[in-house]
Formats: C-alpha cells, structure tokens, sequence
C-alpha cells in the first residue's frame, strides 16, 4: 500500500504549490488600480450603501451613517476615512460606561469580517467629521473616502438629510432620546 500512495501525495503537493503560485502571480501588487478593476469579483467588492448625514445641529460635527458590505472571502480593515468637507474625520464608537455615561473611543483599524457588513449610526459605531468647512444643509451631498487594508480606496457620497430621517426603523417612532 504504501509504495502506491507515495506518488499521489506528491502530486497533491505539486498541485498545491501550483495554486499558490498562480494566485501570487494574479494579485501582481504591480498593476494596481487597472489590475484591482480587470479581476472578477474584485471591483465593488467592499462598497458603502445607504451613506447618510444627520444635519447637524452644531455645525461643526456630524455623525455619518452607512453601511460597509465585504462581499470578498477576505476580511479587511478600515484604515481610514476623509471628506473634503472636513478637517478631521474618526471612526467613533459609542459606548455606556459603569456610570451610565455615553462615551466615544476611537476605531484606528476596524475590522470588516469577510462576507459581512458592518453598519454605522450614531449611538454605536459610528463615522464623525469633525471641523466642518462647509455649511452643510439639507440635500447637500458630502464625499467621502474610505482607505482599506485590501481594498484600497472606496469612494461614496453622503446625502445631507433631516435627523431621524434616515433609518427605517425610526419611522414612527421619537423616542430616541
Ligand atoms: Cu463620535
């Protein structure tokens, strides 16, 4: 038995050494965006939905909702985010602390698992531009770009809307305060 099995086990290695290396060739770090958009699968990947801004009642900051959907088998990170309408953006996260308190703590690399999505809105996760240089109002469209890990740059557009307009799930209902 043993002597028949030896080859099938080499060529299972062989085989695997040859997936591996196809695939390092196929993410060629060289080509950047043009190869990123020729692959299947590989453009729109990781895309923003439904980006939204509440208007703000302190002009200088607003909370951007949105939801980030990974359709890769990959997890990705989210480094970083800008607006050009903003001095500063920074991924928070609401907290209640022991006391009751609301607290907000910064996500410098937040996790996207792979086939998932993770949905921003204040009162949790939740993106915050900060030093505001427009004045936003109603209908205004914001541009945002988010840097990932594997994806790259992922440009999406925020519509400026009422607060408590956005989410479907406020419909009806004020009692969130
Ligand atoms: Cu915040």
């Amino acid at each position: 038995m043993t002597p028949s099995l030896r080859p099938t086990l080499v060529a299972v290695a062989l085989g695997t050494f040859l997936l591996v290396g196809a695939a390092a060739c196929g993410s060629g770090d060289g080509g950047g965006k043009a190869s990123a958009q020729g692959e299947d699968g590989a453009k729109g990947a990781v895309t923003v939905e439904h980006a939204t801004i509440d208007w703000p009642a302190n002009p200088s900051v607003a909370a951007v909702r949105m939801v980030v959907r990974n359709r890769t088998a990959t997890a990705d990170t989210l480094r970083s985010v800008s607006s050009p309408v903003a001095e500063t953006v920074t991924v928070h996260r609401t907290e209640t602390d022991d006391e009751g308190r609301s607290v907000m703590t910064a996500e410098d690399d937040l996790a996207i698992p792979a086939r998932s999505s993770v949905t921003f809105a204040p009162g949790g996760l939740h993106v915050m531009l900060t030093g505001i240089t427009e004045d936003l109002q109603v209908g205004d469209d914001v541009d945002l770009t988010l840097t990932f890990e594997h994806a790259g740059t992922v440009t999406a557009t925020a519509k400026v809307v009422e607060p408590g307009s956005a989410g479907d799930d406020t419909e009806g209902s004020h009692d969130d305060h």
